[in-house]
């Protein structure tokens, strides 16, 4: 495909979304322009596009945006599923977008109230109280998500699809926030799918890191070369 056709995608490298969104780009075999930015330095082609300036976002040749992680994840994958990500082995696409808006919505909201909890008014102890609240809602719902995977090794059966990929950078992100705290809480089942899930070339392939985009810059082949076998 000419470069010029490529849609152009913003991404940080460290964004839970913008990671979802670049998996399933690498699943789906999809090229794109891949721009990194910095949150705190924005560039103003990507304000242009898309005001309200969270990434990821997929800017297309004629210059319609996706600017929702999980549309850019259902695009790449309604044009091509080879891993049958939409497909899985139990359970419907509906119940895996259950899901995903549970962990979007409610896991989400005490994620970053415990892993921001500096941000919360109040004393030192009113904060500490504050996050560990928010952490017990987080791990309550991620309880459920062990008892799926006593089940089966992925959260939809014996493969891996959408859910998983959209659900475990936000596991990772919770996990990072207090690593000896959650390796000590009695879920294995978890622990091991997300071990095996950031240990496997399909995550590796998507955390590279690049240099922010500039106007004029070279822009990294993605997705990477060498994609087959990945997930
Ligand atoms: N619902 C959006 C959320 C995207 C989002 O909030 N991304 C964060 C980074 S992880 C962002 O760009 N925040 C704007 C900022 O920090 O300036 C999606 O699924 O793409």
């Amino acid at each position: 495909m000419p470069e010029t056709l490529k849609p152009i995608l913003y991404s940080f490298r460290r964004c839970p979304y913008a990671m979802r969104a670049r998996m399933a780009l690498v699943a789906g075999e999809q090229p794109v322009e891949l721009r990194e930015i910095l949150l705190r330095d924005k560039p103003a082609e990507m304000l242009a596009a898309s005001p309200k300036a969270t990434v990821p976002v997929l800017v297309m040749a004629d210059d319609s945006i996706l600017e929702e992680s999980l549309d850019i994840m259902l695009w790449a994958l309604n044009k091509n599923d080879p891993q049958n990500w939409l497909s899985p082995q139990q359970g419907s696409l509906e119940d895996m977008l259950r899901l995903i808006e549970e962990i979007d919505g409610d896991f989400k909201h005490h994620l970053d109230n415990y892993k921001y909890s500096a941000r919360h008014a109040g004393s030192e102890e009113e904060r500490t109280a504050h996050a560990q609240e928010h952490r017990s809602a987080a791990i309550k719902i991620l309880a459920q998500l062990d008892e799926q995977l006593a089940k089966a090794p992925f959260l939809f059966g014996s493969k891996l699809s959408l859910a998983d990929v959209a659900i475990a950078p936000f596991v990772r992100q919770f996990t990072n926030t207090d690593i000896d705290w959650f390796n000590a809480q009695p879920y294995p089942h978890l622990q091991a799918w997300l071990r095996e899930f950031l240990a496997a070339p399909l995550f590796a392939s998507i955390m590279s890191k690049y240099k922010p985009w500039a106007p004029g810059a070279d822009t990294p082949p993605f997705p990477p070369a060498h994609q087959n076998q990945l997930a």
